[in-house]
Order: C-alpha cells, then sequence, then structure tokens
C-alpha cells in the first residue's frame, strides 16, 4: 500500500516512540531524497509536538567505515533533540530501544549562528568547543536495514547521544586514535582522519546543509561529525566507552 508522505513521518514516529521496527519504506514505494527529508521534519515535528526541542544536527556516513557498513554511500543529515541527550556515565535504558547500535563521535559546539558557507580557515570562528561523544543509532527500520532515502526519512536512525566535557576549538582534531570499547576491550578502532579526511570538513558541510535545507545551525546547537568507525550493537549489562585520544573518554552503562 502506498502512504503520503505525512503518514510515513506518523509510521516512522510511532515506530521510534513505541521502539517497535517498522518495514522500509522502499521495500513497497519508491520516495526521492526530497521525500525523504520532509518525512524528517514531519516525523520530527511529532516530537516538538510532545514538547522536545532542537539542540544540534548530525551528519552521517562521512567516514568509509560507516558507508560500508550499511551499505549507503552519501552523506546525509538529521536532527537531535534534547529527549535524546544523555549526560556521560549515565544508564541507557535499553527497552526504550529496537536494536540500538553505539559509535564514537565527535562533537562540535556552536558559537555564533551560522548564516554563511564555511571554509577551513573560517569555521573554527563559529565554534565554541570541540568534545567526544557517543551517539547511539536506532534504525527504526526491521533489521536495521535500509536505502539512503529510508534513512533519511528516519531522522538518520538518531536516537541517542551522549558528550564528553567540552574542550578548547584550538583543539587537535588530526589523526586523534579513537577506540569504542565495551565491557573495557576494544572493539572498534579508527582515526579522526575517517572523518572527511579532517572533522573539521564536517562543519563545513553541516554549515552547507543547513543552509541548503532551511535548518540554521545557531549558537549553542550541537552538531556530531559522523562516526569514524563502524557502529556495535549493545546488550544489557554492558559498559561502552569512546576514548579518543585528546578529548577523553565517554561511558554508557546499558541497563
Ligand atoms: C545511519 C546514521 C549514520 C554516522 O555517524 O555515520 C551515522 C545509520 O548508520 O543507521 O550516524
Ligand atoms: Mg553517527
Amino acid at each position: 500500500m502506498k502512504h503520503t508522505n505525512e503518514e510515513l513521518a506518523l509510521i516512522l514516529d510511532s515506530a521510534a516512540e513505541n521502539a517497535k521496527a517498522t518495514a522500509q519504506i522502499s521495500n513497497s514505494q519508491a520516495i526521492t531524497i526530497e521525500d525523504a527529508y520532509a518525512i524528517q521534519a514531519t516525523s520530527i515535528a511529532q516530537r516538538y509536538k510532545r514538547g522536545e526541542k532542537l539542540v544540534g544536527l548530525k551528519l552521517g556516513f562521512t567516514s568509509k567505515a560507516k558507508m560500508e557498513q550499511m551499505g549507503v554511500h552519501d552523506m546525509i543529515w538529521g536532527r537531535l533533540t534534547d529527549d535524546m541527550q544523555y549526560q556521560n556515565g549515565d544508564d541507557l535504558p535499553k527497552s526504550k530501544f529496537i536494536h540500538p547500535r553505539a559509535e564514537p563521535e565527535i562533537a562540535f559546539l556552536i558559537k555564533e549562528d551560522i548564516t554563511k558557507e564555511l571554509t577551513l580557515e573560517t569555521a573554527p570562528n563559529f565554534i565554541e568547543g570541540i568534545a567526544g561523544a557517543i551517539e547511539i543509532i536506532d534504525s527504526r527500520y526491521e533489521n536495521f536495514k535500509f536505502s539512503l532515502e529510508d534513512v533519511v526519512a528516519d531522522n538518520c536512525s538518531s536516537t541517542g547521544f551522549v558528550i564528553g566535557d567540552w574542550l578548547s576549538p584550538n583543539t587537535n582534531l588530526s589523526d586523534l586514535k579513537i577506540e569504542l570499547k565495551v565491557n573495557g576491550e576494544t572493539v572498534q578502532e579508527g582515526s579522526s582522519n575517517a572523518i572527511l579526511g579532517n572533522p573539521w570538513e564536517s562543519v563545513i558541510a553541516a554549515a552547507r546543509l543547513s543552509l541548503q535545507y532551511n535548518e540554521p545551525l545557531k549558537k549553542g546547537m550541537i552538531l556530531l561529525a559522523g562516526a569514524a568507525t563502524s557502529a556495535v550493537f549493545v546488550q544489557v549489562g554492558q559498559t561502552v566507552e569512546a576514548k579518543i585520544e585528546g578529548l577523553g573518554n565517554i561511558k554508557l552503562d546499558v541497563k
């Protein structure tokens, strides 16, 4: 059966709210990338109606590791709300999610509203802080499988994130060792350079996309640059930790 974009948005929102997987849209109907971003916006509007606030944006598929793991080869962006944020060391209640995965991230804190495209030279002027982070992704689709359009419509699997201590925007981001640990054991390893060659390129890309899609990156908002490594499924009883050279450790206990 074919659905309207509005109907698809409501299906995805309710899959997220009830932690119950839904069928991939692309299994039954073709949508364009424009449809997918419109569905994402309508679906997130349901969260706003429930009182959630937009606190940031995220990029996806900025590294080869992620593109290869998920079989999707274009950069995507999604929205982060206050309800998705956890504090470092928090418990992560697995029952709120369908099949959550964790991935190590680098986060930027926006210092000034970004109203124009940026370059490697100008981007630092718009950044207040840099931090290590973990993103929890939870595709609303069965078996965590999707096309590019499917995942964009599903707000790029966004479901949770936790940010470490904010450090100076002058903090070195070049070739930092990034590890994801489960119960103290390293399960994924990569370099910050895996993120578009330089994580600052994510700030530039996010500025461009936010202007293109008219979702401004404003002072105080968070940007997740996209994972440098593949994501791992998390299970109850695990401690999941991101260790990012120079940016510290970020941890969640899956309960
Ligand atoms: C989509 C989200 C991708 C990243 O950091 O690349 C993403 C997914 O893998 O489910 O957040
Ligand atoms: Mg991510």
